[in-house]
């Protein structure tokens, strides 16, 4: 178990206690998940959110005005996490989904890190950065074929990396992004964007459904590493709170369901969910 300070190591004791008496938990996770990968979070200290506007970035509108740029912000932010790798909080995770089939993952985080930690069916509210979709028709594009559709109708592009700055700016070589080509879709020439769900759009409802299914059954709650400042996390806190299930969050700082919390531990995730899930097993109804 990595250090915690001892009031924290408390606060886990009491997660603890909250989840042996779960026979079925759901854990909703936020950038602070990543954060010790290396991934940018949104909102807090360095947030993406605080340097650039979503609403340039990650809105329809602003695909429809300028899809170059939204493609040249995703293909940054794809090149930063496939330089991060998951972290001790997606192991402890990804190591209770599998030894618990009643402890489900639902993440609103695209940067595929529960993936890549071996959480096969992790509910990706929010998609997938390293995925592509058709605007029109819907129809999925492998990330290959697309980066090679991308290099043909772009060879000035052809091997772009944006690295990450330590400012967070992507230094992009001078190159005039005016004349970046976005692909169309091989099935009927329709857009094609990250497959994220962008502000203003609706979460797909199945996956909605899915997790809503997975909460009603649960006994408990955890939120991990989110501000659950997006209604489209911040919902399944208000379920749970109605439906009387205790929740418990891990998160530095303060959350936008702080007064729905039964116990909340203000440390870094990947110290505190080693020790919370360590002990999963003691659970009165751990297989
Ligand atoms: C919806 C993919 C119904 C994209 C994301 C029209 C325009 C604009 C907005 C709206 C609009 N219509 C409706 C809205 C409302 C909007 C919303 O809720 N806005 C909020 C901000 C007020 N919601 C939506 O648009 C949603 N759809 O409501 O559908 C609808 C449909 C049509 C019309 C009306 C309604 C869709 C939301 C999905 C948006 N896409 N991601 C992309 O990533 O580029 S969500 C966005 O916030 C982020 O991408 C991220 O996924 C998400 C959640 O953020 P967090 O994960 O919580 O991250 P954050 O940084 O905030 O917090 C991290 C926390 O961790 C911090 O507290 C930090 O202190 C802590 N921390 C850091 N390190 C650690 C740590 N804790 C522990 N350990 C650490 N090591
Ligand atoms: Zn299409």
């Amino acid at each position: 178990m990595g250090e915690t300070s001892s009031a924290a190591a408390d606060s886990v004791d009491r997660a603890r206690s909250l989840l042996r008496r779960a026979r079925r938990v759901v854990a909703l996770t936020g950038a602070g998940v990543s954060a010790e990968s290396g991934v940018p979070t949104f909102r807090g200290q360095g947030g993406l959110w605080r340097q650039y506007r979503a609403e340039d970035l990650a809105t329809p509108a602003a695909f429809a005005h300028d899809p170059r740029l939204v493609w040249e912000w995703y293909g940054w932010r794809r090149s930063v996490v496939s330089g991060c790798a998951p972290n001790a909080a997606h192991a402890a995770l990804a190591s209770a989904a599998a030894a618990h089939d009643d402890f489900r993952i639902v993440t609103q985080n695209v940067d595929g890190l529960h993936i890549r930690a071996g959480n096969a069916d992790v509910i990706e509210l929010h998609g997938n950065i390293a995925r592509v979709r058709c605007m029109a028709c819907g129809a999925p594009h492998s990330r290959a074929l697309v980066q090679r559709m991308l290099e043909a109708a772009n060879p000035a592009f052809a091997g772009l990396t944006a690295p990450a700055v330590p400012d967070g700016d992507a230094h992009v070589e001078d190159i005039d992004f005016g004349a970046f080509h976005v692909p169309a879709c091989t099935h009927c020439g329709g857009l094609l964007k990250p497959d994220v769900v962008f502000f203003g759009e609706s979460v797909p409802r199945t996956l909605v459904a899915d997790a809503a299914r997975s909460l009603e059954s649960a006994d408990a709650m955890l939120v991990l590493g989110s501000s659950l400042m997006v209604y489209s996390g911040y919902r399944f806190c208000e379920w749970a709170h109605r439906a009387g299930k205790p929740i418990a969050a891990i998160n530095m700082g303060r959350t936008r369901a702080d007064h729905l919390l039964a116990l909340k531990v203000e440390e870094p995730c990947a110290a505190a969910l080693g020790a919370l899930v360590e002990r999963l097993d003691d659970r009165e109804f751990a297989r």
